[in-house]
């Protein structure tokens, strides 16, 4: 099944869809290796057209090329595989974006685009920041995903939103006071500002969403923002430069619903629409 109206042929595609099904380090409960598929088969539920910005998918291509083929156990073997796919969709100068899988598949994904673009800075809006060094002597799990992340591109071109989980180490980070924005999404715009002309990837964690609205995720955490709130983040960002993205962490067992899968395709209609 591909995403709705993702059917353009790679060649003509502007936008690649890549489902990233991996969940091997969650840490509480697993299940995101079946987020893509639950996000396409929601996409059906929405409509193609986006009162938002204006625009329909039906008028822009974008080729959904399905799920990575990963394995299940081997990390290191899966990001060479994720990073590889990603040298070469950028190299096709195609902008990817990714549906998790957990939030450890942006790993390699950005490494392959700071290989391309210098100046990069990520958008990160989570729940957990994702900061800690290594988590039970993993220094690559999606709890760590984000200090690995702040490794490659530098601290202070990583921009947090949203962050009500983290450890009280990560308050004495030296980027705290300006790139670590706690329980909100109100910083978006002031980021935007900053970062304005510059290449950035967004990676979004749908548990930043309250549970109440997104109980299909690994590790929800209460206290979260509304729908509409985080609408308002991502449409703040539509006039950047913006080279790719990733939407992880759907989990849609956890929601028996299926409410979850559809919130997660509205939001990756209206990150195609940036395009
Ligand atoms: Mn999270």
């Amino acid at each position: 099944m591909k995403f709705y109206c993702a059917n353009s042929d790679f060649k003509k595609a502007n936008i690649v869809l890549a489902g990233v099904p991996y969940d091997g380090t969650s840490s509480f409960r697993p299940g995101s290796r079946f987020g893509p598929e639950a996000a396409r088969e929601a996409s059906y539920a929405i409509e193609s057209y986006s009162p938002y910005q204006n625009r329909d998918l039906r008028d822009i291509k974008i080729c959904d090329i399905g799920d990575l083929p990963l394995s299940f156990g081997d990390k290191k073997l899966n990001f060479n595989i994720i990073e590889s796919f990603a040298d070469k969709i950028i190299h096709k100068r195609k902008k990817l974006i990714s549906i998790g899988g957990e939030h450890l598949i942006s790993y390699p994904i950005i490494k392959s685009f700071k290989k391309k673009y210098k100046n990069l800075c990520v958008v990160h809006i989570d729940a957990h920041s994702d900061l800690i060094d290594s988590y039970r002597g993993e220094k690559f799990s999606h709890a760590t995903v984000m200090r690995r992340v702040a490794e490659i591109v530098g601290f202070k071109n990583l921009y947090q939103l949203g962050i009500r989980s983290l450890n009280k180490t990560d308050m004495l980070l030296p980027f705290r006071d300006t790139n670590m924005h706690l329980f909100n999404l109100n910083k978006a715009e002031e980021y935007a500002e900053k970062i304005r002309g510059l290449p950035v990837y967004v990676s979004l964690d749908l548990d930043v969403l309250d549970p109440s609205v997104l109980p299909g995720t690994g590790t929800p955490e209460p206290g979260g923002v509304t729908y509409k709130e985080l609408l308002r983040c991502i449409l703040s960002l539509k006039e950047l430069n913006i080279v790719g993205g990733d939407v992880v962490e759907l989990s849609p067992h956890y929601d028996s619903s299926g409410v979850s899968g559809i919130a997660a395709a509205v939001i990756v209609r209206e990150f195609f629409l940036f395009e």
